[in-house]
C-alpha cells in the first residue's frame, strides 16, 4: 500500500494528519505538483483525475478524495474514532466536516488558486474576481465558526474528529492565499492553536 503525497498542498495534509491521528505509518510517494509532477502520464493512469492524494492498494486498487481515504482507514482502524460514533455523532461530525470543506477549504482554495502566481499554470483560465468574490465568504463563514466554538472544544462536539483536521488545514491555507483570521475571533484562535499543538499537525 503506499500513499501519493503532495507535500503542504491541503487535501494530502488532511490525509497524512488523520494517519497520524490514528497512528497509521504509510509509504509516502512524492507527488512534486510545482514541477507538475500530477500531470505526467505515470501519474494521469494512477489517478486520470490528476489530482493529490491518492491511495494505492496491494492488489492496485486506487481510491481517490482524502476524505474517501480516511474513511477508508475509519473502517480499518476504527480507534480513535474520527467520524463520530453513533447516529447523532456521526451526522453532526459529517454536517461540520461538510461545512467547512464547502464554506471554507473550497472558498480559501478558489481565493489561492484564483490569485496566486504559482497557480497560473493549475487554474487555467486564472479569474481574480473569482478570487475576489470568495474573500468575503471565507471571513464570513469563520466569524460563524467563531460563535459556534464558544460553547464546546472542537468543532463537531466535545472530541477531536475529521472536522478539526479540514478546519486546521483551512486556516493554515489562509496564508498561502493571503488571508487573515481577524484579531476578535478570539474562539477560533484558541481552537486553532489547540489543534495546531496536537503532534499530528506536524504530519
Ligand atoms: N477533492 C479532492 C481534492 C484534491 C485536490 O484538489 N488536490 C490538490 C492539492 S490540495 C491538487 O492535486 N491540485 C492539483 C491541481 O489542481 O492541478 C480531495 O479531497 O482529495
Amino acid at each position: 500500500m503506499k500513499l501519493y503525497d503532495g507535500g503542504r498542498a491541503p487535501n494530502p495534509r488532511r490525509t497524512r494528519i488523520f494517519l497520524a491521528e490514528k497512528g497509521i505509518k504509510l509509504p509516502l510517494e512524492p507527488i512534486d505538483l510545482g514541477a507538475m509532477q500530477h500531470r505526467s502520464a505515470a501519474y494521469a493512469a494512477v489517478n486520470p483525475i490528476q489530482r493529490v492524494p491518492a491511495l494505492e492498494l496491494d492488489d492496485g486498487t486506487v481510491i481517490t478524495e482524502s476524505i474517501a481515504i480516511c474513511r477508508y482507514f475509519e473502517e480499518l482502524q476504527p480507534d480513535p474514532p474520527l467520524f463520530g460514533r453513533g447516529a447523532l455523532e456521526v451526522a453532526r461530525v459529517e454536517m461540520w466536516n461538510r461545512r467547512l470543506e464547502l464554506h471554507f477549504l473550497f472558498p480559501v482554495s478558489h481565493v489561492f488558486r484564483n490569485s496566486h502566481p504559482a497557480m497560473k499554470e493549475m487554474e487555467v483560465p486564472q479569474v481574480p474576481a473569482w478570487a475576489e468574490a470568495n474573500k468575503p465568504r471565507v471571513l464570513e463563514f469563520i466569524a460563524l465558526l467563531d460563535r459556534e466554538l464558544v460553547g464546546r472544544p472542537f468543532v463537531a462536539g466535545d472530541k477531536f474528529t475529521v472536522a478539526d483536521i479540514t478546519g486546521l488545514v483551512a486556516v493554515d491555507f489562509m496564508k498561502p492565499a493571503k488571508l487573515a483570521v481577524p484579531d476578535e475571533l478570539k474562539n477560533l484562535k484558541r481552537w486553532h492553536a489547540e489543534v495546531s499543538a496536537r503532534p499530528s499537525a506536524a504530519a
